[in-house]
C-alpha cells in the first residue's frame, strides 16, 4: 500500500533533508495550513466524524459513545468512515474535547444531545485539587494506538488531526456542569475570583498541552484547538482570562513543526486575538467573510467558512454558496476549505460529498495561489 511506504517518513524530516523538492509530497492541507501554494484546495469538515454518517449510526447502536473511544479498533474507523465516504483531506480523530478530562476526573458523563455534563461542577479552590496532572501514556493509552492505526490506513495524502478543547471552553463545562446559554457562574467565577480562575484555566492548559503532545506524538500531523464557547466573551475579557491559557497551549507544541489550527465560534470580534494566541491557522465561522479575516489576520492560513446550514438547501444553491467561499479567498495559499461550524446531525452525506467535489475542482481551477509568491517548497 503506497500509504505505509510514506508513513515512516515525517514531513520534517523530510524538508529537513530536501528543503526544496521534497520526494514524497506532504498531505495538501498540511502545505495549506503553513501557507504554501498547492494544487488545489483542500477541505475537511468539522464534526465530519459521528455527527450524520450512516455507518457512524449503525456502530454508535451497538456501542455507547465513550466505548467507541476507548476501543482503539471501533475509534479508528470512526476516524476513517469519512474519509471513505467524502474523500476528505483529512481525517480528525475520533474523540471529545472532555476525553483527557474524563480521565483524570469523575463524574463526567457525554450526553449524545447535550454533550458533556459534570456531576459536580467546580466552583472553589477546594475542586482544583480534583483535576490532577495528565499522563497520557497511562491515563489515554486508546487515543495513542487510535492515532497508530488511523496512520497505518490512511492514503499519504490525508492527514491526521488531533484536537482537544481550549481551556476556557473545557472550564465552562466544569463550572456550569454541562452547556450554558450565558456562562453566568463562569464569568461570575472569573471576574469575582480572577486568581483561581487563572490556576483553573492554567491547570486545563497543561492538561491539553499533555493531551496534544501526546497525540502529536502518537502520529497526528496537525491539531486544532476549539474554543468553541469563547465567543461569548468581549476582546477585553477574552484577552484577559481566555487567551493566556489558550496561548500557552499553542506555544508548548510550537516545538513539534505541526500546524496548528484554532477556533471559535461567534468569534468575528475576537479574529485578531484568536489569531495571536499563537495559531498557525485561524477558523472562520461563517458570519465574517474570508478576505475580510484575511485582512485582518496578516500572513495566518484561514481555515472555513461555509454556513453549515447550506448543506441544506437545493444543490445548485449550495455549489453557489460554496463557490462564494472561495471567492472570497480570492485564490490566495493558505485557505483549508471547511464549514464555518461543525456538521449539523442531519446533514445529508450526499452534500458533503459535493461540496469535497467542488472545492477540488474549483480550488484546482482557481490555482489554490499558485500565481502567488509563497514559500518554494511546496510540492505544486
Ligand atoms: O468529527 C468529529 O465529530 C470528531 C469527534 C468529535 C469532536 C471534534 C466529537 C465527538 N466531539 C468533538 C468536539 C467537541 N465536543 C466540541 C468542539 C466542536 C464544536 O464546537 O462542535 C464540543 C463543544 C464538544 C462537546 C460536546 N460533545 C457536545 C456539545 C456540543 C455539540 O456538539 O453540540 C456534544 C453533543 C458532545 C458529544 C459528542 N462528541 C462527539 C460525538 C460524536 C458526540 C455525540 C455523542 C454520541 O454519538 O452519542
Amino acid at each position: 500500500m503506497r500509504a505505509r511506504a510514506r508513513l515512516a517518513g515525517t514531513v520534517a524530516e523530510v524538508s529537513d533533508a530536501l528543503p526544496a523538492a521534497p520526494p514524497s509530497p506532504a498531505p495538501v492541507l498540511l502545505d495549506a495550513c503553513r501557507g504554501r501554494p498547492t494544487s488545489t484546495v483542500p477541505v475537511w469538515f468539522m464534526r465530519q466524524a459521528g455527527r450524520s454518517l450512516p455507518e457512524y449510526r449503525e456502530l454508535r447502536a451497538r456501542y455507547g459513545f465513550s466505548e467507541i473511544v476507548r476501543q482503539p479498533e471501533l475509534a479508528a474507523e470512526v476516524t476513517l468512515q469519512p474519509v471513505r465516504r467524502l474523500g476528505v483531506d483529512a481525517a480528525i480523530l475520533f474523540s471529545d474535547i472532555v476525553t483527557p478530562l474524563e480521565a483524570v476526573l469523575s463524574g463526567i458523563a457525554i450526553s449524545p444531545d447535550r454533550g458533556p455534563v459534570v456531576d459536580q461542577p467546580f466552583r472553589s479552590a477546594a475542586d482544583l485539587d480534583r483535576l490532577r496532572p495528565l499522563e497520557p501514556a497511562t491515563d489515554l493509552p486508546y487515543v495513542a494506538e487510535t492515532i497508530r492505526l488511523v496512520r497505518r490506513e490512511l492514503p499519504a495524502g490525508v492527514a491526521l488531526i488531533g484536537f482537544a478543547g481550549a481551556p476556557f471552553t473545557l472550564a465552562s463545562y466544569l463550572v456550569e456542569g454541562g452547556k450554558s446559554n450565558d456562562y453566568r457562574r463562569t464569568k461570575a467565577l472569573m471576574y469575582g475570583e480572577p486568581a483561581l480562575w487563572a490556576r483553573l484555566v492554567e491547570r486545563l492548559a497543561d492538561i491539553t498541552l499533555a493531551a496534544l503532545d501526546a497525540q502529536v506524538a502518537a502520529g497526528a500531523q496537525a491539531v486544532q484547538l476549539f474554543d468553541s464557547w469563547a465567543g461569548a466573551l468581549s476582546e477585553a475579557d477574552y484577552r484577559r482570562y481566555a487567551q493566556p491559557a489558550s496561548a500557552r497551549v499553542l506555544h508548548g507544541l510550537a516545538g513539534h513543526g505541526v500546524p496548528r489550527i484554532h477556533f471559535a465560534v461567534g468569534a468575528g470580534h475576537l479574529l485578531e486575538a484568536v489569531g495571536e494566541a499563537g495559531a498557525d491557522v485561524v477558523g472562520v465561522d461563517w458570519r465574517t467573510p474570508l478576505d475580510a479575516a484575511r485582512r485582518r489576520l496578516g500572513a495566518l492560513a484561514v481555515q472555513g467558512n461555509l454556513d453549515p446550514t447550506a448543506l441544506f438547501a437545493p444543490p445548485e444553491a449550495l455549489d453557489a454558496k460554496v463557490r462564494e467561499v472561495l471567492a472570497a479567498n480570492g485564490g490566495r495559499p493558505g485557505h483549508v476549505f471547511n464549514l464555518g461550524w461543525g456538521v449539523l446531525p442531519d446533514t445529508d452525506p450526499e452534500a458533503l460529498r459535493r461540496v469535497v467535489e467542488l472545492v477540488h475542482a474549483e480550488g484546482a481551477g482557481a490555482g489554490a495561489g499558485r500565481s502567488s509568491a509563497g514559500p518554494a517548497a511546496g510540492p505544486g
